[in-house]
């Protein structure tokens, strides 16, 4: 009890291989759970160590955000640490000025509106990731033997706010220049493509032992719109680690929202598991995976899901409904690890959370 996380080796095993063997449609010691933003707002310790740093000042500090990535492991007692950073870390390594406004999220200086602002990004260089790497690595020896999660943003989302400069719903300007201007399209996506293959490399490099490429945004588009202009990006984003993933190598989770139409597309980036958001039964998902072969072969995969945030705030025996019906629909696929459809709202009560990660740990698996 004298380990950070208060467990003994065998407890540590035990989350270790839950998560893993979840993601490779194993059936391990117990059914695995983590959850998007676990970090972050919903905890106190987290809003008090925050206090005086900026969100993306706290990324940069390998020790604080190793020490945030790892309160809601202590906390939870979910089966992964995810790595807190964010989305648009590459780009402030790059040099790109870019803050994350509080109650709004990412903005830049100076969004890319034309082929000369594409031209005019910078170089990208192994270097730029030090702190990443120092940050991952002091979390993973903390951590013993449960998984950490490496993420980035796939090149989509990352381009939707660097050409909108900020939030949007309808992503127009992204939408609009793919069409428009294909060639600036083609070379920002080719950037953005490149800093998350190198950010996701960064992590596993430095020891995490798994990854998930989010693609929060990716939803906003067409099927055609989706294959033809932006997967081609995410696959070779994918392509900077797949000398790492495979069937016994590092499982990589591609997760986006609104991806009904498109789930197939999502599994065939070359993906292991798909992170499924609130809007879709997973039984119904597993069923078009079945339904749609991929040009490997693969129908259904390990599937990553899907309670909805929303119920985080209902009453507890409508919340426990609902975790039972999700790991229900969930049994239909290969493998399931829970998850929320998206990430932890931050008025969340963080004691439901942990209860939550004991009601799923409790369940017969
Ligand atoms: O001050 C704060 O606490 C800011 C809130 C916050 C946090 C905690 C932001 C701003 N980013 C993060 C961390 C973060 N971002 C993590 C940490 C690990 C964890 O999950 O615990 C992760 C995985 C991300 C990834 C991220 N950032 C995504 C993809 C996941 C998703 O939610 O769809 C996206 C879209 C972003 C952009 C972003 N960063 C922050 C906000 C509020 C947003 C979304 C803004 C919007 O709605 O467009």
């Amino acid at each position: 009890a004298t380990h950070p996380l208060m467990l003994d080796d065998a407890e540590r095993s035990t989350a270790e291989s839950a998560l893993i063997q979840g993601y490779r449609g194993q059936v391990g010691v117990r059914r695995p759970v983590w959850f998007m933003r676990q970090a972050g707002r919903s905890l106190p310790e987290y809003r008090k160590l925050r206090e005086g740093t900026t969100m993306l000042e706290s990324c940069l500090i390998p020790e604080m955000a190793s020490e945030i990535t790892l309160q809601p492991v202590r906390r939870h007692d979910v089966d992964a640490a995810i790595f807190f950073s964010d989305i648009v870390i590459p780009l402030k390594l790059a040099g790109i000025g870019v803050e994350i406004q509080p109650g709004v999220g990412p903005v830049l200086d100076a969004p890319i509106r034309s082929a000369e602002d594409v031209d005019k990004l910078p170089e990208l260089t192994d270097d730029m990731f030090e702190p990443i790497t120092e940050a991952v690595k002091l979390t993973v020896a903390e951590l013993g033997s449960r998984p950490l999660i490496g993420f980035a943003g796939a090149p989509y989302t990352v381009a939707a706010y660097m050409v909108e400069g900020r939030p949007s719903r309808d992503h127009l300007g992204p939408r609009t220049m793919m069409h428009n201007d294909p060639k600036a399209w083609d070379r920002l996506m080719a950037w953005t493509a490149e800093a998350s293959g190198r950010f996701l490399r960064a992590q596993i490099m430095a020891g995490a032992s798994a990854a998930q490429l989010f693609d929060s945004w990716a939803g906003s588009l067409s099927r055609t719109n989706y294959e033809t202009k932006v997967m081609p990006y995410s696959k070779q984003a994918i392509s900077h680690i797949s000398d790492l993933t495979g069937p016994t190598g590092i499982p990589l989770v591609h997760f986006g929202t609104g991806t009904s139409e498109i789930l197939d597309l999502i599994r065939d980036t070359g993906a292991s598991v798909v992170g499924v958001d609130y809007r879709l039964r997973l039984d119904e998902v597993n069923r078009r995976l079945a339904n749609t072969p991929g040009p490997d072969g693969r129908t259904t995969v390990p599937l990553q899901g899907n309670i909805d945030p929303a119920l985080l705030s209902a009453q507890w025996d409508v919340l426990e409904a609902h975790v039972r019906d999700v790991i229900a629909q969930g049994a239909e696929a290969p493998g399931h690890v829970l998850n929320l459809g998206h990430g932890v709202p931050p008025t969340t009560d963080p004691t439901v959370l942990t209860r939550v990660v004991e009601l799923i740990h409790s369940i017969d698996y």
